[in-house]
């Protein structure tokens, strides 16, 4: 009896112990490199998350080792001894109710400010309007050419050789330019992602620019941001959409924008 309750608590403390090794171990070998920020308003979203990060981890690691060390220092002696009540603490209630409060509603009150001024104000006019459209399982991007605007869609017209359905008979389709898993943006200029899906929901997730928006069917969302740097990155789904949603993948390319309407001319002339 009394080797199995001693047991017990190693194995209570020895979990603990492991725990907390594992999480200071992972959080010491991750590389802040990983995903390098590429858009502008990525560097609140990143501060953000190693304050988050931070002011969490310290408590986790205080509490873990409280919890051994209380385990330790109070454990029974086998002896019969009778555990000591200890009903309540007022002033030590408050301050651990005001604290964490305080902390909490600081991180949620900059955070909602932050976010607001990412997503709730409007896009500069100016801003360089890309239309991504989502389906089982690839990524339709249309750019509106020279008019600067998009031709009407239809979703009865959609077949293999109009993916979106795009409606010929509106005079500013015309010069509309479709590429399929490729999104190209221009530096150092603030974009406006026009987002749709044709079928279920799908969620557009450009990880180095920390921006990720669902695509929904029967609805247009937008995200804006500016790209700052020159490259090639990752376009992936970000919402379980179905068998093939692994392979919903393609790819954002940054360039200037003089780079990016070479481009386009090479596209157009291509379709
Ligand atoms: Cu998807």
């Amino acid at each position: 009896m009394k080797i199995s309750g001693r047991l017990d608590g190693l194995l209570f403390v020895g979990f603990f112990v492991v725990g907390l090794i594992v999480c200071i171990w992972y959080l010491l070998r991750y590389d802040p490199g990983f995903l390098p920020l590429a858009s502008e308003h990525g560097r609140f979203i990143d501060n953000l998350f190693i304050a988050t990060l931070i002011i969490t981890g310290i408590v986790f690691v205080l509490t873990q080792l409280l919890l051994v060390y209380f385990t330790f220092r109070y454990k029974s002696k086998g002896n019969g001894e009778k555990a000591y009540w200890y009903p309540d603490n007022k002033k030590l209630e408050i301050i651990w109710t005001i604290v964490p409060a305080v902390i909490i509603v600081t991180l949620i009150v900059v955070g909602q400010v932050g976010w607001g001024k990412i997503f709730h104000t409007d896009p500069p006019e100016n801003a360089y309007v890309v239309e991504i459209v989502g389906e089982q399982f690839a990524w339709n991007v249309r750019y509106p050419g020279e008019d600067g605007e998009f031709g009407r869609t239809n979703p009865e017209l959609i077949s293999r050789a109009n993916p979106i359905g795009l409606d010929t008979a509106d005079p500013a389709s015309e010069d509309d330019i479709l590429v399929l898993n490729e999104l190209r943006l221009p530096l150092d200029q603030p974009v406006l992602l026009k987002i749709r899906s044709k079928d279920v929901i799908h969620s557009v997730f450009l990880p180095n620019f920390r921006v990720k928006m669902d695509a929904v069917p029967g609805m247009t969302t937008t995200f804006s941001f500016t790209p700052t740097k020159e490259g090639e990155f990752d376009l992936v789904c970000a919402e379980l959409c179905g068998l093939g949603h692994y392979r919903m993948r393609g790819y954002v390319v940054v360039q200037p924008m003089d780079e990016l309407e070479e481009w386009l001319i090479e596209q157009r002339e291509m379709q």
